[in-house]
């Protein structure tokens, strides 16, 4: 579950893993930075200063209330300046955030709570409190608050917190990442994307995702010196005031966002001209609409190719058009070790991506069954992703191996939602795959095989969303079928349930 000795001492000789922690980071970042920027939302201004301070009076505050190194706490909030203290106070405490998004609903949470044997839940109102029923419930707010103290702190070498995994099987994953391993893919990401302390970063995705969070995301910018800009929504309407008023430089989106933004830029009266950077990745991004970025946005295009379990690919801001507009970029780290895999097993320049390296996890948290597929004896992380790689070493995003379906950088495992439909009385098998879709790039098929009448499309929608699963996972269509198309040892074959549509 652990990087090897060898591996480790490597990572360290090469300066990538530089023996520090979040909570080390912010309280030198506070003394260079002090009174710069640091956090902005439409209705808040935290300088570096206010932040460090503030995390120290909330990790104060939780220790008061028992929060301890090594605990896990559930934290699932929008995107404000609170959220990213959250994250700070337990990075200094040592307890372990557990990242959540703000669309899961009681089934998520509930689960994650009981999972992770969570200490307590941190979430934005009333509300919420009973998607955790039993675990102790913080609301933005009303958070603890107390005169800060020493507190012991984490190692560098620790887990910092939780991340959920896309999923491909019946419940999602948790991807441990260390103070060290995550520090360095942040940090990397910032020097890649060239994040300067005059750097604007806008996070309008959600801040929990690791995208916004990492690559370079908000931590990347802090790490920089650089401020951050929450947007509360992802949308036009939201966003491009804020480019405006901030002079944002930089911001990361989806595919069906960044086609949005394309659209809503030609009869914005916002001035956009600040922005030298748009980030799109979390799901492909097809050439023709990458070719419009620089055109009708103004600024250069890099496409993000990454993954919660580590490897994040980038192109770079050098790069060639053609290779901006067609790859997905290479990988942040000369050390990030790449291996594609033919169909028959054998090393070939396109296939099953295969990655091992300084910020890439061996194992899920708790699940070494799981673990015994998802990575080779060798310590590699088999992504599910089909890859092709160019002769300059960029990657090209070619399909999927595993029970995921991508809606729009929404991730869908197949499995757990059809666990929920057989739950249905007249379900009596279920296969959920993906179907294209030209906006979000997939959306969800439920393909049923029903006992006795058939239950209209409108109470299956009605029946998942009483389950308390998140909106985004809730399948798009319905389709009727007597038997699946079975593979040649009997499983049912998304991939033919896959063309039929
Ligand atoms: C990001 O992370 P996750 O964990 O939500 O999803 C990872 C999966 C990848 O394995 C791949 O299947 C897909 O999302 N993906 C892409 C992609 N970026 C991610 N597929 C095609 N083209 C892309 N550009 O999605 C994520 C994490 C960090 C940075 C960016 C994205």
């Amino acid at each position: 579950m652990h990087w090897s000795e060898q591996e480790a001492a490597r990572y360290r000789a090469k300066g990538y893993w530089r023996g520090e922690t979040f909570g080390g980071m912010l309280r030198e970042l506070a003394r260079t930075y002090a009174a710069r920027p640091a956090l902005i939302s439409p209705d808040a201004r935290w300088t570096f200063e206010d932040l460090d301070e503030r995390a120290d009076r909330l990790a104060a505050g939780l220790h008061a209330d028992g929060v301890r190194a090594g605990d896990r706490v559930v934290v699932q909030l929008p995107n404000v300046p609170e959220f990213h203290q959250v994250c700070f106070a337990l990075f200094r405490l040592g307890a372990w955030p557990v990242f959540a998004l703000p669309a899961h609903r009681s089934a998520e949470i509930s689960y994650f709570c009981e999972f992770t044997e969570a200490a307590a839940y941190v979430c934005p109102d009333d509300a919420h409190r009973s998607y955790a029923p039993g675990t102790p419930a913080y609301v933005l707010g009303d958070l603890p608050d107390a005169e800060p103290t020493d507190l012991p702190g984490p190692g560098p070498g620790d887990v910092a917190f939780l991340q959920l995994s896309g999923g491909s099987t019946g419940l999602p994953k948790l991807i441990p990442r260390t103070h060290d391993d995550y520090l360095y893919s942040f940090r990397a990401s910032a020097g890649i994307c060239a994040l300067r302390p005059d750097s604007v970063y806008l996070c309008a995705l959600p801040a929990a995702h690791n995208f916004p969070m990492s690559s370079p995301g908000v931590f990347g910018a802090l790490s920089a010196g650089a401020a951050s800009v929450l947007a509360p929504d992802p949308s036009p309407g939201t966003c491009f005031p804020l480019i405006e008023r901030e002079r944002v430089t930089i911001a990361a989106l989806v595919p069906p966002l960044a086609l949005v933004w394309l659209d809503a830029a030609a009869n914005t009266r916002h001035d956009l001209s600040s922005l030298e950077v748009l980030q799109v990745g979390g799901a492909k991004f097809g050439s023709e609409a990458a070719k419009r970025v620089g055109p009708e946005l103004g600024c250069r295009l890099q496409q993000v190719f990454g993954m919660a379990e580590g490897l994040v690919n980038y192109t770079r801001l050098d790069d060639d058009e053609e290779l901006v507009v067609t790859t997905q970029g290479r990988p942040i780290s000369p050390d990030d070790e790449i291996r594609i895999l033919g169909d028959d097993g054998r090393e070939s320049d396109e296939g099953h991506l295969l990655t091992r390296g300084p910020y890439t996890i061996k194992g899920y948290w708790r699940a070494d069954e799981h673990n015994r597929t998802a990575f080779t004896e060798d310590g590699f992380y088999r992504t599910g992703d089909l890859v092709r790689r160019t002769p300059t070493g960029h990657l090209v995003v070619e399909g999927r191996a595993k029970d995921q379906i991508n809606r729009g950088g929404e991730k869908i495992a197949g499995e757990e939602v059809e666990n929920h439909l057989l739950a249905h009385p007249a379900v009596h098998d279920a296969a959920v795959v993906a179907v294209p879709d030209p906006y979000l790039g997939e959306r969800a098929c439920a393909y049923l095989i029903c006992r006795g009448e058939r239950p209209a499309r409108a109470e299956l929608r009605a029946f998942l969303r009483e389950r308390g699963i998140a909106a985004f996972k809730i399948p798009d269509r319905y389709e009727f079928v007597d038997a699946f198309p079975q593979t040649a040892v009997g499983k049912v074959s998304k991939r033919h349930l896959r063309e039929r549509t």
